[in-house]
């Protein structure tokens, strides 16, 4: 067992509570919520064996569902991973690998691809963004017009990108286009997007609905309330995290309250890995870098019914597999069309002890958009300057380069970059672009 996977709290080696059932999603497709935090650290979770930080809510979430330890997001990078996270595809296949959309970008996800809210919306579903936005600002790449019914929160970071808008009076909340208030108190944001998480819940509860719920916490600049400041025992960070573990408590308990816990099936995972102040133990690395800790976050799916409970997953998945997986759940279509990168992990949520990765690898892209390295299986394989291969089972740390000897699995491994980049040749599309 994977050391990641030995650490969790006792609620999460809790055997199955739930037993898969089909009762109460026969009749009408499952909701689905993807609380998608930034900058989470893979150890800053109670179950992920944080030593500092207290996450009750999520705790229990894990010990009611479904905990991975191998899941990747697509990209070490905000934007980036946001935009796979909503195409189901490598960034780089959509045109999105370089950096941040910023507030001089001219990008964004182009308007041909179907994001995952479109999909579902043509299904009937009502769907919402409340948060974080970070792709694209312009009027073609605004969430209202990728698939979003109702948006709330900011388009843009809070860190440098506010002093390019200081002039402006700073980075916007916004409610559907319109200013509520400018500019935005990272303080106020977490309780603001859970009122309005809350209310769109209850707004839309007699019909199937997709909320995606970006935080802008943990992201700096950190900021917090009254109400939560101090309480921590990891400092300002901890208090965050605290802070986003009510969050996430109360949007279980909204959905107990409203009987559509058995219809819903939520998932909390990270954008990418930690900054500064925050950990990725026992990964190497964090945000903006290509080991573990820049791309292997914490993931949780929870969905009684729908999700096994108290089951730790060790397969390999990915963010993108959210895009076919929540897409045939729904009973849409995927386009055919086109190349998508993500996998269909149903399997993995129903079934975490029998069922095995869709992956034959992953691979890893740095904060501009370069192919860096390649996972499969236990392997790990850095391309570039030269090849470093780790044994990620016995050595999750990457800190033992076992290149020498191993060079058949070296080129097995790079023949799969190889081909990998081939296709994305071949397979590639343009973002959407303002000229
Ligand atoms: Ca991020």
């Amino acid at each position: 067992m994977m050391l990641a996977a030995a650490a969790g709290s006792a609620g999460c080696s809790l055997s199955a509570r739930s037993k898969i059932a089909a009762k109460g999603s026969e009749t009408k497709p499952p909701n689905f919520i993807i609380i998608f935090v930034d900058d989470q650290g893979y150890q800053d979770l109670g179950c992920y064996g944080s030593p500092k930080i207290k996450t009750p809510c999520i705790d229990r979430m894990a010990a009611e569902g479904t905990r991975f330890t191998d899941f990747y997001v697509a990209a070490p990078i905000c934007s980036p991973s946001r935009a796979a996270l909503l195409t189901g595809c490598y960034p780089s296949r959509v045109g999105l690998g370089n950096w941040v959309q910023r507030p001089d970008s001219r990008l964004g996800i182009h308007p041909d691809e179907v994001t995952l809210a479109e999909l579902l919306r043509q299904k009937g579903y009502a769907t919402a963004c409340i948060g974080k936005w970070h792709l694209g600002f312009l009027p073609p790449f605004v969430p209202t017009s990728q698939g979003f019914d109702y948006y709330f929160g900011l388009y843009h970071n809070l860190d440098l990108e506010a002093d390019y808008l200081t002039d402006k009076g700073g980075v916007p909340i916004l409610r559907n286009g319109k200013v509520v208030k400018r500019p935005a108190d990272p303080a106020e944001l977490t309780e603001l997007y859970t009122q309005e998480a809350v209310r769109f819940i209850k707004k839309s509860k007699d019909r199937p609905f997709f909320l995606y719920l970006p935080h802008t916490m943990a992201h700096q600049p950190l900021g917090i309330s009254e109400k939560f400041k101090g309480k921590s025992a990891g400092g300002l960070y901890g208090d965050v995290i605290e802070c986003l573990d009510w969050s996430t408590g109360r949007i279980l308990d909204t959905l107990r309250q409203l009987d559509l816990d058995r219809r819903t099936i939520v998932i909390y995972t990270s954008d990418n890995g930690p900054g500064p102040g925050a950990s990725a133990l026992p990964l190497r690395g964090r945000k903006l870098t290509t080991y573990e800790g820049g791309l292997r976050v914490p993931c949780i799916a929870w969905g009684p019914g729908n999700v096994a409970g108290g089951k730790v997953c060790c397969e390999m998945a990915t963010s993108m597999d959210f895009y076919p997986t929540f897409t045939n759940l729904a009973g849409a279509s995927l386009p055919k069309d086109r190349v998508i990168d993500g996998r269909d992990i149903g399997p993995l949520l129903t079934e975490p002890d029998k069922a095995k990765s869709p992956h034959d690898a992953f691979f890893y892209h740095g904060n501009l958009g370069e192919l860096v390295a390649v996972r499969s299986g236990k392997w790990k394989l850095f391309l570039n300057p030269q090849p470093a291969l780790y044994n990620l089972e016995q050595d999750i740390a990457e800190q033992h380069n076992v290149v020498r000897g191993n060079g058949k699995i070296v080129r097995a491994l790079r023949d799969k970059a190889i081909a990998f980049q081939e296709d994305m040749r071949r397979n590639m599309r343009p973002a959407g672009q303002v000229r």
